[in-house]
């Protein structure tokens, strides 16, 4: 598939999205937004697509944060429309019904932040740098960084970098849980494709339910959470892999998985 701003290919099951501008540390503008939600629509679509990985171009970002020479201008109403494109967009990312990683390299700021949360993981590479820096230009996160930050690491750290709008390196992206794992430079996409290539090989349905839980878990009460979980984990019931994982458990042999 062709793009004027996104590198598509699928290797071994595995879609990788790569933002590919790099001379502007791959900024996102509309119309890269646009692609993105075009990718996405793709790796939802295609059976044949087990796992996704988002990138970015060039030896210095994954995204440096949305386009600053495209929103300079832009009127409330304006700024509305280019703000839920990216909601839409990565709501969707977010709600695939497959796992997606985002493989960090470099400056991941702003809008590349906000990207990569929308992502079931985050893999990084030593050198990568951290932050919500829109408070420094006149603005707050717009596309989920006051909301999903706030989830993935608290309250309080959210408000040190959305508020200040410093930085942090790979390391401190670590400790606050912001990263799940950190790599040298030159293994990060290898070991990413590595781990996403595992889920290529896991039930399909089972992992369709364990994303579903989490993601729309988090936000009810406690029961009612784990009445979905139960509605969840009932369903697996219904297919031709968990009768396989637990025969095979109990032949003590590999399981075959049809992936459905
Ligand atoms: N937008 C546009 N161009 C960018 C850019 C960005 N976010 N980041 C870098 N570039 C461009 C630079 O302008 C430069 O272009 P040329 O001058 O070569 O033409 C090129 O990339 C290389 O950048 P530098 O020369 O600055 O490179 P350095 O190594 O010196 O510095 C840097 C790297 C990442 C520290 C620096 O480029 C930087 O501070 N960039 C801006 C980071 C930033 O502030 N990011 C947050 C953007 S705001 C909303 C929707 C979304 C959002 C908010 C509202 N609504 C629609 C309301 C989200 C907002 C953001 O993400």
């Amino acid at each position: 598939m062709e793009f004027a701003n996104l590198i598509f290919t699928v290797e071994d099951g595995v879609a990788i999205i790569t933002f590919n501008r790099p001379k502007a540390l791959n900024a996102m503008n509309a119309a890269t937004m646009n692609e993105l939600y075009e990718a996405v629509t793709i790796c939802e679509k295609d059976d044949a697509i087990k796992a996704i990985i988002l990138a970015g171009a060039g030896d210095k970002a994954f995204v440096a944060g949305a386009d600053i020479s495209e929103m300079v201008n832009l009127r409330p109403q304006e700024a509305m429309l280019f703000m839920e494109l990216g909601h839409k967009t990565l709501r969707m990312l977010e709600n695939l019904p497959k796992p997606s990683i985002a493989a960090i390299n470099g400056f991941a700021l702003g809008g590349g932040v906000e990207i990569s949360m929308a992502c079931d993981m985050r893999f990084c590479s030593e050198t990568s740098r951290f932050g919500q820096p829109e408070i420094l230009i006149g603005l707050i996160p717009g596309w989920g960084g006051t909301q999903r930050l706030a989830r993935l690491v608290g309250f309080g750290r959210a408000k040190e970098l959305v508020m200040a709008g410093g930085q942090i390196d790979a390391k401190r992206a670590y400790e606050i849980g912001l990263v799940n794992k950190v790599f040298p430079v030159d293994q990060l996409m290898e070991e990413t494709k590595k781990f996403a290539r595992k889920f290529t090989t896991l039930p399909g349905f089972a992992l369709k339910m364990a994303k579903h839980a989490i993601n729309f878990g988090y936000d009810l009460s406690l029961d009612n959470a784990n009445r979905l979980e139960v509605e969840c984990c009932s369903q697996c019931f219904s297919t031709d892999d968990q009768k396989e994982g637990m025969q095979a458990f109990l032949e003590k042999r590999k399981p075959a998985y049809k992936g459905c």
